[in-house]
C-alpha cells in the first residue's frame, strides 16, 4: 500500500473539500440508515449486532435536464443506467437482497459480494433512486461493506465510474472515520490509475461447433486474413482491431467487427451497450438495434428482450454469458425446406377453441373436448392460427413443407407413441426434414400418480428415466447406432416441457364469474391430469406438495434437454460426429423459453381446461419461434 505522501496533492485536495459526499452528475452508491435516501454526510457507522440491513441507494444529484434529452444528450442529474458491485469483508456474511418492487435490475448475491444492474435509459431518473435491502448477517465487529468497482450512464449518454467507497462498518471498534478517509483515499487513488480496466466479472462464452473443419489457408470472408488466426472469421475486418470485450477495454480475442452485444461499436459490452438496447426495445431513439450485433444468446429473433437479459446478466457475472452468435460473428444457418413436429395433444391442437364445459351452453359445448385434436390451431403449422411457426416462415409461399407426428397422450419417455417410436416416422418422411421440433413432456407427468416414490407405484420420471428417453430419440435422428439419420445440416430444436403446475390455478381462474365453465367439475370428473389438478389428497400428498414437486421435476427435465442438446451439439459424448445441430430452448428460470412461459385463464381453454386456447397456442409458437435457431 503506498504512503500517504507520495498520493497525488489532487487527489487529498478533492477529497478533503469533499469527504464522502456526492458530485452532482456523478453517480454515487449509498447506503441510507433511514431508508429515506439521504445521503449520510460521513462514512456511515452501522450499530454492531449481529444482524444489518444495508438501504442501498444511488443518486447522481436532483437537477433535471434543461438542455437536450435526458438519456442522449442531456444535461442534468438523470441517472439512465448503473451496476455495481458490493464486497462484504471480514465477518460479514451477506443473507439475501431484496429489490425495491419500482426498480428494474437484475442482481447476483453471493456470501461476500453483491452485484447488481438497472437504471431507466428511457428516461433517466433524477434524485436518489432506491436500488433495495441488503442483509447482513455480521459475526463480530471486524467487518464492512464496501463497493468495488461500478459504472453508470449518465444523462448524456457517457459512461462513468462510480468511486470505490466504503458504505458501512462496524461501531464503535471499526477504524475511527480519519482512518476510514484515509483508506477511501487509497481507494479512489488506486481506482483512479485503474482508469476504465474493470475486472473482467466473467468469461466470453465458447462457442462449441461440432464437426470441426480446421484449413488454415480458408478465409472465409476474403479479408486476407486465414480463418485460423481470423479474430472474426465471418466478418472482413483486416485490420484485425481487437479493443475491448466484456466489462470494458480489455481485448478478449473476439474482433470489433463482430464483438457480439457491442451495440455501439466502440469495442467494449458494457453498461451503455445495455442502456441502448432498452431503448431500441422500447422503440425510443435510436430505434433500430444493430441487427448484425445484438444477438447474445441463440435464436432466430435478434434483438428482442431476451438478449438484453441476458446482456445485463453478463455485466454482472451471472447468467448463461454472451455467446458470439450474432450475424457478425457467425453465418446464419439457411432456412430449412421441410419442417416436422413431435409433440402430444399440445402440438395437435387438443380442444383449442373450446370456450365452455358446463350449463345449458355446456351441452353443446361438451362436444368440443370431445372432438379431439383440432391440428388448425396447432401452434406449428395451423392453418387457422395465423401465427404459427410455419406462418413465420412465410407458411406455404415460402416454399417450405411442414408436417407432423405428433399424437395426442404421447409421452416422451414410455408408450406406443414415445419420442424415439415418432421418430421413427419422422425417419421414414421423404425427403427426410431438415428441422425437426420436439415439444413433450407433459404427459409424463400428467400420466403419474405422485410425486415421491414412497408414496405410489407411479412416481414421477426420475432423472436417468427422462435422459434415456431423449437419446433413444437423438441417436436415431444423428444416426448414432442406427442405419439412417437426418440429413447433414439438419438441425433438432428441443422445447422445453410446459408448465403443468400452473394448471391448477389457471382452472381456478378461467371458471370465476363464468357460469358456462366449471374446470373443477370438468377436471374431477374426467381425471384431467390429476396429480395436478385435484384439490384433494391424492395417493397421501396433498396438492402443494404435488405442484411444487411437479415444478422441481419440470426444471429438471428443461435442465437435462438444454444439457443434453449441448453434449450432442458438440459432440461431447461422441454420438454426433456428423455434426447434426441439437438446440433446446430453455436456459434457466428466468430466461423466457417454452418451460418457463406460465399458463393463466387466457392460456388454456373453456373446455378441458387444460390445454392450450388458441390464445395459448399462438404464445406456444411466438415463444418458440423467438428462440429457433433457424
Ligand atoms: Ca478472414
Ligand atoms: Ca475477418
Ligand atoms: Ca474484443
Ligand atoms: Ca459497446
Amino acid at each position: 500500500m503506498p504512503s500517504l505522501s507520495r498520493l497525488p496533492l489532487l487527489v487529498l485536495c478533492l477529497a478533503l473539500l469533499m469527504p464522502g459526499a456526492a458530485r452532482a452528475g456523478i453517480a454515487h452508491v449509498y447506503h441510507s440508515p433511514a431508508d429515506d435516501g439521504v445521503a449520510p454526510t460521513s462514512v456511515p457507522i452501522e450499530i454492531g449486532g449481529p444482524l444489518v440491513t444495508l438501504f442501498l441507494y444511488i443518486d447522481a444529484g436532483a437537477t433535471a435536464t434543461t438542455t437536450g434529452t435526458p438519456c442522449v444528450d442531456g444535461d442534468g442529474d438523470e441517472l439512465c443506467a448503473f451496476e455495481f458491485r458490493l464486497q462484504a469483508g471480514g465477518d460479514a456474511a451477506i443473507e439475501a437482497f431484496v429489490p425495491d418492487p419500482g426498480v428494474d435490475v437484475v442482481q447476483r448475491t453471493s456470501a461476500n459480494d453483491f452485484a447488481v444492474v438497472g437504471g431507466d435509459a428511457v428516461d433517466g431518473t433524477p434524485g436518489p433512486i432506491r436500488v433495495g435491502a441488503l442483509d447482513l448477517t455480521v459475526g463480530s465487529p471486524a467487518w464492512s461493506v464496501v463497493l468495488g468497482s461500478g459504472t453508470s450512464v449518465d444523462a448524456g449518454f457517457t459512461l462513468t465510474p462510480i468511486d470505490a467507497t466504503t458504505l458501512a462498518a462496524p461501531e464503535p471498534s471499526g477504524p475511527a472515520p480519519g482512518a476510514l478517509a484515509v483508506l477511501l483515499l487509497l481507494s479512489f487513488a488506486r481506482r483512479r490509475r485503474r482508469g476504465m480496466m474493470l475486472p473482467m466479472l466473467v468469461g466470453v462464452a465458447t462457442i462449441l461447433v461440432g464437426g470441426a473443419n480446421p484449413a488454415a489457408a480458408q478465409d472465409a470472408d476474403g479479408d486476407g486474413v486465414p480463418d485460423a488466426s481470423d479474430n472474426c472469421i465471418h466478418t472482413a475486418n483486416a485490420e484485425q482491431l481487437d479493443v475491448g470485450g466484456l466489462g470494458g477495454f480489455i481485448a478478449d480475442g473476439i474482433g470489433d467487427a463482430c464483438q457480439c452485444g457491442d451495440l455501439n461499436d466502440d469495442g467494449s459490452v458494457d453498461l451503455l451497450d445495455a442502456a441502448l438496447y432498452q431503448r431500441g426495445l422500447a422503440g425510443v431513439t435510436p430505434t433500430a438495434l444493430p441487427e448484425d450485433k445484438c444477438s447474445v444468446i441463440g435464436g432466430r429473433v435478434d434483438c428482442e428482450p431476451n438478449d438484453r437479459q441476458t446482456l445485463r446478466e453478463a455485466i454482472i457475472g451471472t447468467g448463461p454469458g454472451l455467446a458470439q452468435v450474432c450475424q457478425a460473428a457467425e453465418v446464419l444457418p439457411p432456412t430449412p425446406t421441410r419442417i416436422v413436429a413431435a409433440g402430444d395433444s399440445i402440438t395437435q391442437g387438443f380442444a383449442a377453441d373450446c370456450t365452455c364445459n358446463a350449463g345449458f351452453l355446456g351441452l353443446i359445448c361438451l362436444l368440443c373436448p370431445a372432438g379431439g385434436d383440432q391440428p388448425e390451431f396447432s401452434w406449428f403449422d395451423g392453418s387457422s392460427l395465423g401465427s404459427s411457426v410455419y406462418d413465420f416462415y412465410g407458411g406455404a409461399a415460402s416454399g417450405i413443407t411442414s408436417s407432423r407426428v405428433s399424437v395426442s397422450g404421447a409421452e416422451m419417455t414410455s408408450g406406443a407413441d414415445r419420442f424415439a417410436i415418432q421418430v421413427d416416422d419422422i425417419l421414414a418422411l421423404t425427403p427426410i426434414p431438415d428441422l425437426v421440433v420436439v415439444e413433450l413432456g407433459g404427459n409424463d407427468v400428467c400420466n403419474r400418480g405422485c410425486v415421491d416414490p414412497g408414496s405410489c407405484p407411479d412416481p414421477l420420471y426420475d432423472d436417468a428415466t427422462w435422459t434415456s428417453a431423449i437419446e433413444s430419440g437423438l441417436d436415431k435422428l444423428v444416426g448414432f447406432g442406427h442405419p439412417t439419420s437426418l440429413p447433414a445440416g439438419a438441425t433438432v430444436y428441443l422445447l422445453g416441457v410446459p408448465r403443468v403446475q400452473d394448471l391448477y390455478s389457471a382452472g381456478v381462474a378461467k371458471q370465476s364469474g363464468t357460469s358456462s365453465i366449471d374446470c373443477d367439475a370438468f377436471r374431477d370428473d374426467f381425471d384431467v391430469c390429476e396429480i395436478a389438478t385435484l384439490n384433494a389428497v391424492l395417493n397421501g400428498e396433498d396438492l402443494p406438495t404435488r405442484l411444487e414437486g411437479i415444478s422441481a421435476r419440470i426444471t429438471r427435465y428443461n435442465e437435462i434437454l438444454r444439457d443434453l442438446a449441448l453434449a450432442y451439439s458438440s459432440n461431447a459424448n461422441g454420438r454426433n460426429p456428423g455434426g447434426i445441430e441439437i438446440v433446446a430452448d430453455y436456459v434457466n428460470e428466468t430466461l423466457p423459453s417454452i418451460g418457463t412461459t406460465t399458463f393463466g385463464a387466457n392460456e388454456i381453454n373453456g373446455g378441458d381446461c387444460f390445454h392450450p386456447s388458441v390464445f395459448g397456442q399462438s404464445l406456444l409458437s411466438s415463444g418458440a419461434w423467438s428462440s429457433n435457431p433457424r
